[in-house]
């Protein structure tokens, strides 16, 4: 079942824009695997999510960094923590530099023990920008774990009735 953050804080507007960091310098290729997530969330709520070119203003903002990057939950390297957001309106996005993201589709993704599929990660770290905890329903896009190299990321029942209690 599908849990709220304390509080249940949500966004109170229905545009929201999102932006990346710009020193990342992020290829079209992942630019739109973040496009297809936010997409699988306005789908089912009355939401709309664009992409912004003015970092400062934008309501999401999205990063890869890697060990401490100063908001006191540093990355760990390889594994472990990949990714964190924090709850409405903060809209920080963060994900780890140093995993091996791999994004659908590429060949060599399967080489790699530790690889990471970066649209799974992506959809669940969306839920939580959105107000989302965590779900103790193991096929939800919300259960805290996800098995080693594995893809998730059709939204399942319980995300889409959690979401829709919020929005
Ligand atoms: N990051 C954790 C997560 O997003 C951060 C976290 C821990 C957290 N406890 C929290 C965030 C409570 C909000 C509320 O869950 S993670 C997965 C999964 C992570 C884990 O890097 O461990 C995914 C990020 F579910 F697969 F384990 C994305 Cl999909
Ligand atoms: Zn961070
Ligand atoms: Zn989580």
């Amino acid at each position: 079942h599908y849990s709220f953050f304390p509080g249940t804080p949500r966004w109170r507007k229905q545009n929201l824009t999102y932006t990346f960091w710009p020193n990342n310098q992020l290829g079209d290729d992942t630019k739109s695997v973040f496009s297809r997530a936010f997409q699988r969330w306005a789908e089912v709520i009355p939401l709309n999510f664009t992409e912004s070119g003015v970092y400062q203003s934008a309501d999401i903002r999205i990063g890869f960094f890697r060990g401490d990057h100063g908001d006191g939950e540093p990355f760990d390297g390889v594994l472990g923590t990949l990714a964190h957001a924090f709850s409405p309106p903060s809209g920080w996005f963060h994900l780890d530099l140093d995993e091996n993201w791999v994004i659908s589709g590429d060949v060599t993704a399967s080489v790699i023990s530790s690889a990471v599929d970066l649209e799974s990660v992506v959809v669940h770290e969306i839920g939580h920008l959105l107000g989302l905890g965590h779900s103790s329903d193991e096929e939800a896009i919300m259960y805290p774990t996800i098995s080693a190299s594995s893809r998730k990321v059709d939204l399942r029942n319980d995300d889409v009735l959690g979401i829709q209690q919020l929005y």
